[in-house]
């Protein structure tokens, strides 16, 4: 598998490639699948059509990873927060008022078809493609537990951090301990590597960062280590800014995500010389397409040569984005 390959240090060429959300809105078959489901919830916890649209972009484009078909926010419902998901707006919770609202020894039995399909993909996916098993970080889901929804710039999370951080540190705490034992399920189900989405890392000033983004991440790379040695887990700290430097030392992750935002030459000098990355075309270009994305994609492939990257993009496709660009980039790609 090439994208273990790159997750070993070993330089590919062409370098493997997948794509952030390649299971979405913008394929007919996803949106056929879903309908069958009925709505995203039940699609992500019916594990036959998780499979299925998890294995659709791989069958139509040959990506080299699959990542299995589910959400962040799946684990903050098996711990009993109610969770929504309005057509248009994004997803909807009852903002956490208390640590007790949470029960950990629940989460298991509810999350249970999520690790169902990393089964069943185990079985059906090419034995070249490597399936990415996932979860957001505690930060980032606190964010949407805390404040309930993604579009206001999580205000009461922020407010949170200063006002009441010891119930932030249980929240963050009881988070931590949940998405060790999801992922070591994901990992016992059959996932072959595992990524840790941190998409709203932008939100914490350095000490809050140190304290939510990088410690947690730690303690969740060095409990699935221990228990399962040469675990490759890649770390998406989106907007980190100046701390991705810290975060790349200090976080236990073996390859970042790069944002959009983020060049490959800076996060080169902000990280130790043998960071891994993966990224960073962005979505937009994709969208795009023609002349714009044929240059990007061409001069970022040309500084990559001579290092280990997965090629992705600086985040995940939108729902607008034509088929017909995907196949170009993976030409591109397929051709360097
Ligand atoms: O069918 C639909 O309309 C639902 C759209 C959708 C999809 C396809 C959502 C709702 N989630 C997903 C799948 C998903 N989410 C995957 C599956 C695999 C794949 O990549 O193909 C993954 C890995 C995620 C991760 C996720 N969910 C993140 C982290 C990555 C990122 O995008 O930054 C976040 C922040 C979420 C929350 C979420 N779920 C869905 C939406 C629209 C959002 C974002 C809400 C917001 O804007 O704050």
């Amino acid at each position: 598998m090439k994208l273990l390959q790159v997750l070993n240090g070993e330089p590919v060429w062409p370098p493997p490639v997948w794509l952030m959300r390649q299971a979405g809105r913008y394929l007919p078959e996803y949106r056929a699948t879903r309908a069958q489901a009925g709505d995203f919830i039940s699609l992500c916890l019916n594990p036959s059509l998780a499979a299925e649209v998890t294995l659709q972009p791989i069958r139509k484009f040959g990506f080299d990873a699959a990542i299995l078909f589910s959400d962040i926010l799946i684990l903050p419902m098996a711990l009993g927060q109610d969770l929504r998901f309005t057509e248009g707006e994004g997803p909807r919770l009852p903002p956490l008022q208390h640590i007790q609202q949470l029960n950990l020894a629940k989460a298991p039995g509810i999350y249970a078809p999520v690790l169902q399909t990393v089964a069943n993909l185990r079985a059906s996916l090419p034995p070249q493609t490597a399936l990415i098993g996932f979860a957001g970080s505690p930060a980032t889901v606190s964010c949407y537990m805390l404040d309930g929804e993604g579009g206001g710039g999580f205000p009461r999370t922020r407010q949170l951090a200063y006002e009441q951080p010891g119930f932030m540190d249980n929240v963050i705490e009881l988070l931590a301990e949940a998405t060790i034992t999801y992922l070591q399920g994901q990992l016992d189900a059959g996932a072959d590597c595992l990524m840790l989405f941190e998409s709203w890392a932008g939100i914490f000033p350095p000490a809050q960062f140190r304290k939510y983004v990088i410690a947690p991440t730690r303690r969740i790379t060095t409990a699935l280590r221990a228990k399962n040695p040469g675990v490759k887990i890649i770390g998406f700290p989106r907007l980190a800014g100046l701390m991705l430097g810290e975060y790349a030392r200090e976080a236990g992750v073996d390859a970042i995500g790069l944002d959009t935002v983020t060049g490959l030459a800076e996060a080169k000098a902000a990280c130790p010389p043998n960071t891994i990355f993966q990224g960073n075309l962005d979505p937009l270009l994709l969208k795009l397409g023609g002349k714009a994305m044929d240059e990007e994609v061409q001069s970022l492939l040309s500084s990559l040569k001579t290092r280990p990257h997965i090629f992705n993009l600086g985040h995940g496709i939108t729902p607008d984005v034509p088929e017909q660009n995907v196949a170009r980039l993976m030409e591109l790609i397929r051709g360097a």
